[in-house]
């Protein structure tokens, strides 16, 4: 056997074991034997932070030394999915970590089994902001992540009788190993109370905020490990605790209810996530947990910029600060008021260093996500920052004013202030010096119907960057037997250039690499089935086709669509219990938010038909319908290694990207879906031959909706398998004991009255189309070979989907950032 010169940060295992010993007598006064498996993840995560700090320690002293450039990524959500296994992976330590483990007699796999999800965001925008952060310390940029460390992140999901229950995640009730609290670095972050004009000692007239209730925001530290670079950043989400009495105004001196008062403003401001994905609710807290976050990360990021350089007025050259959706727009206006009230600029001083400094990502065209606060809220929360809202506003209808004289039109659709609300969307486009769609038809969308006044205004600001996905979390680490079949065939450097996975492409005609192949997704399928069978107590074969549909639940993402065509399928098996039928598995995983009603009736009606499909002996088995519990990012990575066939079935132009349809793409799944978001840029690649593609275009749609929408009825009485399926929605078919329990479902399909617009997402519309493209993903995989060639394909072509590409063209395009280089160690 060939000898093998160990890596520069050669990994020591024997230390290890010593340190996880160690670990587990000072952290529990145990030993190995008596430690219970929560106890030994603690110490192993101790253990890994301990080799990770050394890393993070050096590579902030090398960031000092060379002072490069540094994107602050603004973000109300940040959904990590667990540290253990990422970091290990990242130090390029898993194999002899997992020695160490077994040399130990413990099994690597269950204690990473024992971290909780952190679970600090809802869906797509927030794991979209963890696969950045892979990636910039991947590549070597200077980047911090800056949000907020929620109490309870996203709920549990709990099926309790098919509904879903929401039951609150205390995930930091054993302690988070990896962070690390920073009370050197607190902030003060001022509520209320009124603007007044001072005239301080250098005769200078000031506007200082008075009256106002404060609360302290202390930073907690996790460590964003680079894979095998030895770079290490830094997210840091902000807690919140109660100020000190002798904080308080002068005025308030022994004001013992305004004590109280911030007192609870400090426990309830961080307390919970807003479970609502693509959907905005106006509520007081979500705005003060929006000021609290960026108050205290711009006070930050300025204060570090000061430590080393002395003309706040080129702040732009060393930072840019991306705003992730509108949800952290008032950093606009918070870096105004700091540049003028604090450092002395004049307005066009601190507007020049503002529009340098900020940049501006959307990430939805969905009507009710769009930010509008009620300018009485905004206002007396915020009085300094509506102040001076209310001065870019009038500045920029002015701007309006000289480009389209007289036209009153512009400012209703574009003032920043308008009919008494607080528009986001357009203070980021009109304060930010670059706008970005996540896809190529997203901003396309952008920039011809949703922001069209604002791209034939400031075009140049207008730029697109494809979402994407790290490799090492959903290949290296989620799918470890495909991870190393690829490094086996086209060598490792896919791990961090994934253009390389193309070699693959080769192999795809090769019927031994087809077997080996379809053997791995077998496996992949026995480990997901076993852990379907361990939560659901449903047994599924992992030779049928394993079909998934594993993302939030919204009406414009028509699971509804899916599960009625499940309802189809059993229609015509029903009918014809000897038909030719390959078996299949439909799974789905979403959480609902908690107050959408559609949404939680649809859960319950794909548990309602999983119960009689599943349950049905003319059935036979060959349908099994399988909701698992509780989607989240650690069994997404199961979920994603065992699929077949990945849906990705969105109303055509409202699904701004989707990043699970890549990660479905790198794990060979092959994709049935409409030209939506980045589908549209994934059969560009893998080719239309080795997808299923259906339904209305975008265009299409948009036609529809500005003509007043389209009639279903004439479907439901032209197509009687449609009428069948709607009807049984009604009639019990599902629901024995309450027939009327799905009749709002039904409603949302056909009822005009109700809602006023039927159908709003063209699901009976495209029903014929999905059933015909479902027809042919079946004949498909009853053809092995192609379907096996057709799955390779997807892998190799994924390499434009890494989130590696996407941060190097936010570098190249937007941030400029400065490329880091650690000094070789002796
Ligand atoms: C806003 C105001 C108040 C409360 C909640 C919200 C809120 C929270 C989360 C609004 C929107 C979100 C999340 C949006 C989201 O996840 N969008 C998805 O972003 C992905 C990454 O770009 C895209 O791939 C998806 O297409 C898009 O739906």
């Amino acid at each position: 056997k060939k000898k093998e010169t160990p890596a520069p940060n050669a990994f020591d295992k024997e230390l290890f074991k010593r340190s996880v010993l160690y670990n587990v007598k000072t952290l529990y006064r145990k030993t190995l034997e008596e430690a219970t498996p929560q106890q030994i993840f603690q110490a192993v995560g101790y253990a890994i932070k301990d080799v990770v700090i050394d890393n993070w320690l050096n590579t902030q002293k090398e960031y000092d030394k060379q002072d490069p450039k540094t994107v602050y990524y603004l973000s109300m959500e940040f959904l990590m999915g667990r540290a253990l296994g990422n970091n290990i992976i990242n130090l390029q330590a898993y194999k002899p970590v997992k020695e160490a483990m077994d040399e130990l007699g413990l099994d690597l796999n269950v204690i990473e089994d024992q971290e909780p999800d952190p679970a600090l965001g809802n869906g797509g925008l927030g794991r979209l902001a963890s696969c950045f952060l892979d990636s910039l310390s991947t590549l070597g940029y200077a980047a911090y992540g800056c949000g907020i460390r929620y109490r309870y992140g996203m709920f549990k999901q709990e099926i309790r009788d098919g509904y879903q229950v929401e039951v609150p995640d205390n995930w930091l009730d054993d302690g988070n190993p990896f962070e690390l609290r920073r009370p050197e670095y607190a902030k003060e972050v001022k509520f209320g109370g009124y603007v007044n004009v001072r005239i301080d000692e250098n005769g200078r007239s000031n506007f200082v905020q008075e009256g106002y209730q404060s609360v302290k925001a202390i930073p907690y530290d996790l460590p964003i490990v680079g894979y095998g670079n030895g770079i290490v950043n830094t997210l840091r989400i902000w807690d919140a605790e109660a100020i000190e009495c002798f904080h308080l105004d002068s005025f308030d001196k022994g004001d013992y209810r305004k004590a109280v008062e911030q007192e609870n403003l400090a426990r309830n401001i961080v307390e919970v996530l807003y479970p609502n994905d693509n959907h905005y609710a106006g509520k007081e807290l979500r705005l003060k947990q929006q000021y609290f976050f960026i108050s205290a990360s711009v006070q930050e990021a300025i204060a570090k910029y000061m430590r080393k350089h002395d003309d706040i007025k080129k702040f732009y050259e060393k930072v840019t600060f991306q705003l992730n959706d509108t949800h952290p727009t008032v950093a606009v206006a918070e870096l105004m008021r700091i540049l003028m009230d604090e450092y002395y600029l004049t307005w066009d001083e601190a507007w020049d260093v503002t529009t340098k400094t900020c940049a501006y990502t959307n990430h939805t065209i969905m009507a009710e996500a769009l930010e509008k606060w009620p300018i009485e809220l905004f206002s007396r929360l915020l009085p300094r920052i509506y102040q001076i809202i209310e001065e870019i506003n009038r500045r920029f209808i002015i701007k309006i004013q000289e480009m389209y004289p007289g036209n009153q039109e512009k400012i209703r659709k574009m003032a920043i202030i308008y009919d008494g609300q607080v528009k986001m969307a357009h203070l980021a486009i009109a304060a930010g010096f670059s706008v970005n769609g996540v896809a190529r038809l997203h901003t396309e969308i952008l920039k011809n119907q949703e922001l069209k006044d604002f791209y034939e205004m400031m075009p140049e600001k207008f730029n697109n960057k494809t979402n994407g996905i790290t490799q090492r979390r959903f290949l290296l680490h989620g799918n470890p037997l495909l991870a190393d079949w690829v490094t086996a065939h086209v060598g490792s450097d896919w791990i961090t250039d994934l253009s390389k996975i193309n070699k693959l492409k080769i192999y795809a005609d090769d019927e031994k690499c087809q077997q080996e192949f379809m053997n791995i997704k077998y496996q992949n399928k026995v480990r997901l089935a076993q852990y379907i069978l361990e939560h659901n107590g449903i047994e599924v074969d992992p030779r049928s086709i394993f079909d998934v549909q594993v993302k939030r639940l919204h009406e414009y993402k028509r699971q509804l669509l899916n599960i009625l065509h499940v309802m189809y399928l059993y229609n015509q098996l029903k009918d014809h219990p000897e038909m030719e039928f390959y078996p299949r598995t439909f799974i789905f995983g979403a959480k609902a938010a908690a107050g959408y009603y559609n949404a939680k009736m649809t859960i319950k009606l794909i548990n309602s038909v999983a119960d009689v499909v599943n349950n049905d002996p003319v059935v036979k088995g060959r349908i099994k319908v399988v909701f698992i519990e509780n989607y989240r990012v650690s069994n997404a990575e199961l979920i994603f290694a065992a699929a077949d066939v990945s849906e990705q079935i969105s109303t055509a132009s409202k699904e701004a990207s989707g990043t699970g349809n890549m990660k479905f793409m790198l794990n060979g799944a092959l994709t049935i879906g409409t030209m939506d978001g980045a589908n549209v840029e994934i059969v560009e690649e893998v080719g239309e031959e080795n997808a299923f593609i259906f339904g209305l275009t975008s265009d299409e749609v948009i036609h529809y909706e500005n003509n007043g929408g389209y009639d279903p009825t004439e479907i439901f009485n032209n197509d009687p398998d449609v009428r069948r399926v709607l009807m049984q929605l009604i009639n019990g078919t599902f629901a024995p004991n309450d027939p009327d329990r799905f009749r709002t479902l039904y409603n949302s399909l056909l009822n005009t009255i109700s809602t006023n617009k039927a159908d709003m997402y063209f699901i009976l519309k495209d029903f014929k189309a999905y059933a015909e493209a479902q027809k042919k993903v079946e004949q498909a995989y009853r053809d092995e070979k192609g379907w096996a060639r057709s799955a390779i394909l997807n892998v190799a072509c994924s390499g434009k989907f890494t989130s590696d590409r996407t941060i190097q063209e936010y570098v190249d395009e937007v941030w400029h950032l400065d490329k880091v280089v650690l000094p070789k160690k002796v």
